[in-house]
């Protein structure tokens, strides 16, 4: 008996070469449904449609074409089973020897923003998957091709001969079952919410079940330290290109995300140093050197290993500067060639173009906890001074506006308790993640204070509200004429009294920033 495929696919780029090389150069015989056949029939290949090999012809719109027993026998069937054959041929089943499948479009047909709820239900492959999933189940003998990009690599493994054929078909089976379960994942991610609203999934806006289907695009050295396994899952890479430089570990993706996050805030040009996922400085300028000047001065010592990130392109002039302190990572939308050039010195700095900022923006973030997982909205409310309540009697002047809003959005990206002093498009004192807020003002002051930047005149920013008046009292003892705060404690009466004690402007934003 000559050797069996059975080719039925919606995308058929690739595969009038893969079917003539099987024919011609394997011996096989195709079997194939509709519009696979015609394709292959009118590139001249014998083909026999699956209809006039199971009796049976494809009906209900081709909502049933290959669910047969003489299709799934072929596919199933042990051949190292004595009753297994017999019963094959008791039936009439020949042996199916090849699967070539890829499904209806679903994730295509539900990306589409015309696409209708029929649309998406139509297009749910359910013969495809099945012969797929039986076709992997049986890969000690049967070949399951789910993806036109292994075409080469099947008729490359048949020329090289069994054994090749055998290790392939095992990687193949793998990926068939991934292959199913993201489609799979699709379909039910697609309903969820849309056939069973009433379920708290539906009305929340989140999933009732988290099917999370990212492949793995990295193994990495090791995790947050060396005795941890970790790798990265995922379209990172999609979204940052690496220039030069040491692979990225896993401490840098999690820095490299907390910087993007952090620059997608401002439109002006802006450049921010970060460690641990906290900004040690940030500063807007038209010019980016100047803004690398006023961040690095808000903390010369953190930034050593730290990571850079600006939303402008690197010149030459700002490589220079940069490329004598020791880095980690530099993070741009583009560098210039003398840049690169300059950089390229350093062989280990890793420099990253960042392709897109915004596509951060939809994203949600998962978190572990015991037994799960938690999911929520990544906090990308943006900054919105309509919704802004000048609470004090004394308002706010202009530059201390323009120091508020720049800190305000600094705030949101530090640790809680989070404290930022800024004057007008600059950072000039972080405090980040201490248990107490007036522990991170102080360290915020001390920091200054080392920086030798002067706090007179600056504006402090908390991500949460201050729970006592003491917090603004420290603020304003150490020279801050101006206060953002989400405001909400029981205490507000007591903290807006101690501003105007002091004559400061205060402002609730009405939103917090907790970031844990
Ligand atoms: O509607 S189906 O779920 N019913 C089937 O029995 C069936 N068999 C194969 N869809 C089915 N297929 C799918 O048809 C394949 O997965 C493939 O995507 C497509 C190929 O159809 P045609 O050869 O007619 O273009």
């Amino acid at each position: 008996m000559p050797k069996q495929a059975l080719i039925s696919v919606s995308d058929k780029a690739g595969v009038v070469d893969f079917a003539t090389a099987l024919v011609k150069e394997h011996d096989y015989v195709i079997l194939s449904t509709g519009g696979t056949a015609k394709i292959l029939a009118e590139a001249g290949l014998p083909v026999t449609e699956v209809g006039d090999y199971t009796g049976f012809p494809e009906m209900m719109e081709g909502r049933i074409k290959t669910l047969h027993p003489k299709i799934h026998g072929g596919l199933l069937c042990r051949r190292d089973k004595e009753d297994h054959l017999a019963q094959a041929k008791e039936h009439g089943i020949d042996m199916i020897d090849l699967v070539c499948v890829n499904l209806y479009p679903f994730e295509a047909t539900v990306a589409r923003r015309d696409a209708t709820f029929e649309d998406a239900i139509e297009n749910i492959d359910i013969g495809g998957p099945s012969m797929l999933r039986s076709a992997a189940k049986n890969h000690a003998s049967v070949s399951v091709v789910s993806d036109p990009a292994d075409y080469d690599r099947v008729l490359a493994a048949m020329k090289e001969g069994d054994e090749a054929l055998t290790t392939l078909r095992r990687e193949l089976a793998l990926k068939t079952f991934q292959r199913t379960a993201a489609y799979d994942a699709a379909i039910s991610n697609y309903l969820d919410g849309k056939l069973a609203p009433e379920l708290e999934g539906g009305t929340l806006g989140l999933p009732t079940q988290l099917n999370i289907n990212l492949k793995r695009a990295q193994s990495l050295r090791y995790g947050e330290n060396p005795h941890q396994k970790a790798a990265l899952y995922g379209r990172f890479h999609e979204c940052f290109e690496q220039l030069q430089g040491k692979e990225l570990s896993y401490n840098n993706l999690i820095d490299i995300t907390a910087a993007a996050y952090l620059i997608g805030e401002f439109e002006k040009p802006t450049l921010a140093i970060l460690k641990h996922t906290n900004p040690c400085g940030v500063a807007s300028h038209m010019n980016l050197t100047t803004a690398w000047e006023q961040a690095f001065a808000t903390d010369q010592q953190a930034p050593f290993g730290g990571i850079i990130v600006m939303n402008r392109t690197l010149d030459a002039e700002l490589a220079t500067i940069i490329s004598k302190i020791f880095c980690e990572v530099i993070i741009a939308p583009d560098f210039t060639a003398e840049a690169r050039e300059i950089m390229a010195k350093k062989k280990n700095l890793r420099l990253m173009i960042a392709r897109d900022w915004m596509r951060a923006e939809s994203l949600q973030e998962v978190k572990s906890v015991i037994g799960g997982v938690l999911l929520q909205d990544r906090d990308s409310k943006r900054i919105d001074p309509r919704e802004f309540k000048v609470v004090t009697k004394r308002k706010p002047t202009e530059e201390e506006w323009a120091a508020l809003l720049f800190g305000w959005r600094v705030v949101k990206h530090v640790k809680s308790n989070a404290i930022v002093y800024a004057a007008p498009e600059r950072t000039i004192g972080v405090g980040a993640g201490q248990m107490s807020r007036v522990d991170s003002s102080k360290i915020a002051v001390w920091k200054a204070g080392e920086a030798g930047l002067p706090l007179d005149g600056s504006v402090v920013c908390s991500d949460a509200f201050f729970p006592f008046p003491d917090g603004l009292i420290a603020a304003a003892e150490a020279g801050a004429k101006a206060a953002i705060q989400p405001g909400g404690s029981v205490k507000d009466a007591e903290v807006i009294a101690a501003a105007d004690e002091r004559d400061m402007a205060m402002v609730f934003t009405g939103t917090r920033h907790f970031k844990h």
